[in-house]
């Protein structure tokens, strides 16, 4: 499903990240940077050793060596993948008791729209960040994402933004919420 927001591009496919070939792709990190399971292994599998190392540099000189706070986003390169870089962003664990979840999730999406945009790229590629290992309920993350993706889109001249889903089950909340958020 492909939609335009203000000469934008918003598109929801299945697939996998580490085959886009936007200017820029986003890792569900963990604060460590230092890799992990889910899409996050993938993207370091994928992109090799020298991420890894960017990484560690990026915890030291940008960090202070201390953990990529939840919401915020960092860049490095994208090695050996298809797009040019890759913006690590750590989301929200899921707590049913927490209020600022969606705030945070949101945070993920708009930091990595701008960190994209300071460093000129004009295509994203976003995984569905938190709902998996971190088990965030997949319609309310679409809801957040989409939402957040749209108002950075109807207010700034970005390019395209493609959201990937790994199952055709994550696919189809995405597209319901962005039918209810176009209705
Ligand atoms: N392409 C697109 N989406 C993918 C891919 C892929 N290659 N692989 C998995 N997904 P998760 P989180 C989907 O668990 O919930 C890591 O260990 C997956 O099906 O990767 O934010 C980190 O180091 C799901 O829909 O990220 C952190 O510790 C979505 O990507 C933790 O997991 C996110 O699932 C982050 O957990």
């Amino acid at each position: 499903m492909k939609t335009c927001i203000n000469g934008n591009t918003l598109e929801l496919i299945t697939g996998d990240i580490i085959q886009q070939q936007t200017d820029a792709i986003v890792n569900a990190a963990n604060g460590t940077l230092m890799g992990g399971g889910g899409v996050d292994g993938a993207i370091h599998r994928a992109a090799g050793q020298g991420l890894l190392a960017e990484c560690k540099q990026v915890r030291k000189q940008q960090l202070n060596s201390d953990h990529l706070p939840t919401g915020e986003a960092v860049i490095t390169g994208g090695y050996h993948l298809p797009a040019k870089y890759v913006i690590h962003t750590v989301g929200p664990v899921w707590n049913e008791h927490a209020a600022d979840q969606e705030t945070q999730l949101a945070a993920c999406y708009r930091n990595s729209l701008e960190l994209a945009m300071k460093n000129k790229a004009s295509s994203i590629a976003f995984p569905s960040i938190s709902t998996g290992v971190y088990r965030f309920p997949v319609d309310l993350a679409a809801k957040t994402a989409l939402q957040t993706i749209i108002d950075f889109l109807k207010d700034d001249d970005f390019g395209s933004v493609v959201m990937v889903l790994f199952s055709e089950k994550d696919y189809q909340a995405y597209e319901a919420e962005l039918n209810k958020i176009l209705e």
